[in-house]
């Protein structure tokens, strides 16, 4: 494609994916509210705020795929998860839909469903059970993805990453890891498919330990490769197991369950 945006691109998915996505596009750019850094060549930085309805309008202009990293990624004061993850997903959509809709990856979380105990087998429609005003701000993004969809032929890979960093850090992520290189190769996958439609994909790796079933959207013809087993003795030297009762150990969403509502 000729130009790819990656929004968040500050954050720490986004500043491993914009070198890792680089080959999809001519050019990308990259947006955040926080400083991106210098530019590579191939790149164009966008200093925006997703609030911004005219400024996510321009932002969008001109792009032929998206991957929405961009928003709020734990719990915090609504009014600040609002300005991210609520109008930031609608200015984004309505951008979308006014420049010939390009392809959107959307970041999604675990957290839509973190309330489901860890012994509970979760295919991509089952019933939400978000764990945090974060978790039910995911759930509205998803939810757009599928409107616009339905309404429009918007298509998006709605993504419910579980723990997408460098390696896991706590027993939970042992089920919860998502490899740079296995989310990597499905947006790859997202982009090359003639049909995406508005699949919800599980953003996992091929863990020993797992929890959820990835089998309505092999379509894609995507597999994830890594799995977390070869950091096991690391976690169990560094971690002591967690209570058998606690939510760490009894919820998917792990500590996110336990969060308060926090107030500005
Ligand atoms: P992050 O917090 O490191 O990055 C998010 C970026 O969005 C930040 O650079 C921040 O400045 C930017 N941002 C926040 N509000 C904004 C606004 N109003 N306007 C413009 N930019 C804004 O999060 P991370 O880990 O890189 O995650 C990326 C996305 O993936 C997030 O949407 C997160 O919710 C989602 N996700 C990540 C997971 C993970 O394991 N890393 C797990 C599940 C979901
Ligand atoms: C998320 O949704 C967060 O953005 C990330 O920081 C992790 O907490 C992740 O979920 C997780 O559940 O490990």
């Amino acid at each position: 494609m000729k130009r790819l945006l990656i929004t968040g691109a500050a954050g720490g998915l986004g500043s491993v994916m914009r070198t890792k996505l680089a080959h999809l596009a001519d050019t990308v750019r990259l947006s955040d509210v926080a400083d991106m850094g210098t530019s590579a060549s191939n790149e164009e930085l966008v200093e925006c705020d997703l609030s911004d309805e005219q400024a996510v309008n321009e932002l969008v202009e001109g792009c032929d795929g998206i991957v929405h990293f961009g928003g709020v990624s734990i719990e915090r004061p609504f009014r600040q998860i609002m300005a991210g993850n609520i109008h930031g997903v609608y200015n984004l959509y309505e951008a979308a839909r006014a420049h010939g809709m390009p392809r959107i990856v959307f970041a999604s979380s675990n957290h839509t469903i973190g309330f489901h105990t860890q012994d509970t087998h979760l295919q991509a429609d089952c019933v939400t059970k978000p764990d945090s005003l974060y978790g039910v701000s995911k759930c509205f993004g998803e939810s757009m993805a599928s409107m616009y969809h339905s309404k429009f032929g918007q298509e998006t890979a709605i993504v419910r990453i579980g723990s997408s960093f460098e390696k896991p850090t706590n027993h939970r992520m042992m089920a919860t890891w998502f490899s740079y290189d296995d989310f990597t190769r499905l947006i790859e996958r997202v982009f090359s498919v003639r049909k995406l439609g508005c699949p919800i994909i599980w953003g996992v790796s091929a863990n020993d330990e797992h929890w959820w079933d990835n089998s309505q959207a092999s379509f894609l013809g995507w597999v994830p490769k890594d799995n977390s087993e070869i950091f096991r003795e690391e976690i169990e030297a560094r971690n002591e197991r967690p209570d058998a009762d606690s939510s760490q150990s009894r919820w998917q969403g792990g500590h996110f369950c336990d969060e308060p509502i926090y107030k500005d």
